[in-house]
């Protein structure tokens, strides 16, 4: 009987439909369904769930042969409370990265990365390379000093390895100001619009001595003309392709995780779902030639 409701039943979905056995897998999915200090629109909290669903109706042919390199855990439990979030996605990340393997992550808003950047940097030196419309360096914002706005600030707090920040085109001038002082290269919208094979030319040169990336890609980077469904849009942003571009160039180098955040489907139409599926979807299959797995 229970292999006829095997033979029927759908179990629930997972990112590309991949398995759930973590031993063997190199690359772990888990999504953080937490939304509670976004600023301007909620409901990116279902971001994993939209995210997974819209990548299952994508067929990524230069995924084929992965999907036993790649398990999907789940969801981490639900929570209103940012630290608890950040205590619990800090203690996932250290357990992946200490067992050599590498966490993808799907947001939820991109106050996760702050747990996720500093969990792996117990294990490994990196560089990270942020895709983001802001610069996330506010010190404090709405009355506190943990969240979606001021995340980046906090891991600059205690910095660790590279930082850049690409995409960028709204934010205030005190963000402005800290970021040109603590980051490392600072990739504006405009930049990229105006000189995008000079600026890939600086990437390249900034990483030459940089062997582990970990990438955090803020969907809302891409531009909100695209009916980019986000939980902060902005205008004049990148196209998905500019951020193809930046990712070809990245992917030479040995990716230790990944996170994909404020996905909000709320007001999406499955495009930025989409987007957010496909990102992690080129990045993993370009390691595959790149690194040799
Ligand atoms: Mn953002």
């Amino acid at each position: 009987m229970i292999g006829l409701l095997q033979f029927y039943l759908k179990k629930r979905f997972t990112l590309f439909s991949v398995g759930e056995e973590y031993e063997k897998a190199e690359y772990i999915v888990f999504g953080v369904p937490f939304d509670s200090t976004v600023s301007f629109l909620p409901g990116c909290r279902f971001g994993p769930l939209a995210v997974r669903l819209f990548s299952e109706n994508i067929v990524y042919p230069s995924l084929a042969g992965m999907h036993s390199k790649i398990a999907d855990l789940g969801d981490l439990i639900p929570s209103i409370n940012v630290k608890w979030m950040l205590k619990r996605t800090f203690k996932i990340v250290d357990k992946i990265s200490s067992e050599g393997k590498k966490p993808i992550i799907i947001g939820g808003e991109h106050t996760l990365t702050l747990a996720s950047l500093r969990a792996i940097a117990k294990h490994s030196d990196l560089t990270t390379i942020i895709f983001d419309a802001h610069l996330d360096l506010l010190d404090d914002h709405m009355d506190s000093r943990v969240n979606h706005a001021t995340w980046l600030r906090r891991f600059l707090d205690k910095k660790r390895g590279k930082v850049v920040v690409i995409g960028c085109r709204d934010f205030l001038e005190e963000e402005r100001k800290y970021g040109e002082e603590n980051l490392d290269l600072i990739i504006s919208a405009d930049l990229v619009h105006r000189s995008l094979d000079e600026v890939l030319e600086e990437l390249r040169g900034l990483l030459k001595n940089s062997e582990n990336i970990y990438i955090s890609v803020d969907v809302d980077v891409l531009d909100v003309g695209g009916r980019i469904g986000v939980s902060s849009p902005s205008p004049n942003g990148l196209t998905p392709s500019q951020v193809t571009r930046f990712l070809e160039v990245l992917c030479r180098k040995n990716i230790i995780g990944m996170d994909v955040v404020e996905v909000n489907p709320l007001i999406d139409m499955g495009a930025s779902a989409s987007y957010a599926s496909y990102f992690i979807a080129y990045t993993l299959s370009s390691q595959k030639i790149d690194v040799g797995y």
